[in-house]
């Protein structure tokens, strides 16, 4: 693949890789509130609005043309299990910044997903160089379950932030809580901090 460049999530260099309260599963569980959606890519758009000069909608032909890093990271879900090693592929969030001219008043992102579903962040977890749209794990495209066609992965927040099925992200100038933030989820989710819940 053209410009490709292999980063490594920082926590991926700890000795210990396994946070507080942790454990290693070799599995991958699949988790979300409510069911899996079937999204048809000749449907799908993904659109960034808000804070920006200009809105701008890509059809996935477009999305999946953009340049795209690799992204070596752990997982871990606030449910205490964690899954090492993980290869993503996709779109870095440093992308989106050539794609649109974010307002001075930007703070956060809101991440939007099929269904409602919404996770916020501020811009500068969002802009971290390991943050990224995926479109592949472990060199496979994601599969329903996980997220195809296109999931935010934030590989330094409990997994809740690496919203699936993602439509677009809007930027804005107040935080406010997403899905899980608004039922019992922490706003931020370091899980070095076990920022779990509050
Ligand atoms: N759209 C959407 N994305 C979501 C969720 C959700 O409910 N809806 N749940 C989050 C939670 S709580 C977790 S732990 C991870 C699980 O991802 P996985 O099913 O690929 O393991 O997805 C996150 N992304
Ligand atoms: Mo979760």
């Amino acid at each position: 693949m053209k410009n490709e460049k292999i980063i490594r999530s920082p926590d991926t260099e700890r000795k210990n890789r396994v946070p507080p309260g942790q454990r290693v599963t070799e599995k991958w569980p699949v988790l979300q509130y409510g069911g899996v959606p079937n999204i048809d890519v000749s449907k799908w758009t993904f659109r960034i609005w808000g804070l920006v000069k200009e809105e701008r909608e890509l059809n996935f032909d477009k999305f999946i043309s953009l340049p795209k890093i690799k992204v070596f990271s752990d997982v871990h879900c606030v449910t205490s299990w964690s899954k090492l090693d993980n290869l993503w592929e996709g779109v870095s969030t440093s992308v989106i910044k050539e794609l649109v001219d974010i307002r001075p008043k930007a703070k956060f992102v809101m991440v939007h997903s099929v269904g409602d579903f919404t996770t916020n962040l501020s811009l500068d977890d969002f802009f971290q160089p390991d943050v990224l749209f995926a479109v592949k794990h472990n060199n496979e495209m994601l599969t329903p379950q996980h997220g195809y066609p296109v999931r935010l992965v934030v590989p330094r927040l409990y997994f809740w932030k690496s919203a699936k099925w993602v439509v677009g992200v809007e930027f804005m100038e107040k935080d406010k809580r997403g899905f899980w933030e608004s039922s019992g989820y922490h706003n931020h989710g370091d899980p070095w901090k076990e920022e779990r819940y509050g």
